[in-house]
């Protein structure tokens, strides 16, 4: 039994569900429920390596290429010349949102929050740039990490995703994948949840990657937005989740909704949380969302020995204020 509330017992701000205050005073919490990995949590997640084996998430970091979301490709210049004693990287327009990362806390406001407390919006009523990667990049992010290979359990029943289109993932497929695996979740785990997007952008060609590139065209599989998402993953009590699609959910908002529906959303950002779940996952609930996450060889490795549990590492760059970072994220068997 947990002691966190369940979904629907949270307090309420600005009308929603919010875990703000549930760990620390309320404007003071930057770790939302990475507070859930404790001491002994991160003592018990090391025993789960048997054979040392580590699988690296980060994907290859100009990838994909062209950049999705309109965010710009960097260029790597390396010093030194080809003759000299010494290089260094440096990376031009760098951008620690287009290749594999963590969203944090600075990244999504809900407008809702924003209008009832006005300057703020951000999770636990923090001010914007009190949150940063930096807390968790000194904190650092360990624990246990249990694999959900929803794109290879949807192959086994015969229902396939589709990489290319707005493929929804029931939210309560997740336990239905971790039972057909014979996984336990315990409160506090990282939970990582492979598509197989990953795979499937790496097989195509460079005209559907360029089509890809542009937002008004991209159409991504993912867990079908809206309140019962928010609801479920709050009531796993996970403290972060890991994806290797674009946005976790299925892209673009508004997919999975009438026109109406969507242009309705779209003219009072209040409500945005309607369609785009980030708006909650976020800001109200202070859940930490990993997008394209290379989980292809770790997928091989859970598929062949039956064991989708392992410790999990995470190093977040040390970024004031920072919006965003690569996850430097290991998985250890
Ligand atoms: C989207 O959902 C647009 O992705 P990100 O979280 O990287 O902004």
């Amino acid at each position: 039994m947990s002691d966190l509330p369940a979904y629907h017992d949270l307090p309420r701000r600005a009308g929603l569900p919010a875990s703000w205050g549930v760990w620390r005073d309320e404007g003071t919490d930057v770790f939302g429920c990475l507070n859930m990995l404790t001491p002994e949590r991160i003592v018990e997640a090391a025993r789960l390596v048997r054979r040392g084996a580590v699988f690296a998430l980060n994907w290859d970091m100009r990838l994909p290429d062209p950049p999705l979301f309109d965010r710009r490709p960097f260029e790597h210049e390396v010093t030194g010349g080809a003759t000299g004693t010494s290089h260094d990287d440096v990376l031009h327009g760098w951008n620690t949102q287009s290749s594999s990362q963590w969203d944090g806390f600075r990244h999504i406001r809900n407008h809702a929050a924003l209008a009832d407390e006005p300057g703020t919006g951000h999770y636990g009523a923090v001010a914007d740039d009190d949150h940063g990667m930096h807390h968790w990049a000194r904190r650092g992010i360990v624990g246990r990490a249990v694999l959900a290979d929803i794109g290879r359990w949807r192959d086994g029943i015969g229902r396939p995703l589709r990489h290319d289109e707005s493929d929804p993932i029931e939210p309560d497929e997740l336990a239905e994948c971790l039972a057909a695996q014979g996984t336990e979740l315990h409160e506090g785990d990282v939970l990582l949840m492979r598509t197989g997007w990953i795979g499937w952008y790496q097989a195509q060609p460079d005209d559907v990657r360029a089509r890809l590139a542009q937002t008004q065209h991209l159409r991504t599989p993912g867990l079908r937005s809206g309140e019962r998402l928010a609801e479920v993953l709050w009531d796993l009590h996970i403290a972060a989740i890991g994806c290797d699609n674009p946005a976790v959910e299925v892209w673009p908002p508004g997919a999975l909704s009438t026109p109406e529906h969507e242009a309705e959303v779209r003219a009072d950002r209040r409500r945005l949380h309607e369609i785009f779940t980030h708006t909650l996952l976020l800001p109200m609930l202070g859940l930490p969302l990993g997008e394209m996450w290379d989980l292809e060889a770790l997928a091989a490795d859970c598929a062949a020995d039956g064991r989708y549990e392992c410790f999990f590492t995470s190093a977040p760059i040390n970024l004031p204020a920072g919006v965003a970072s690569p996850p430097n994220a290991l998985a250890i068997k």
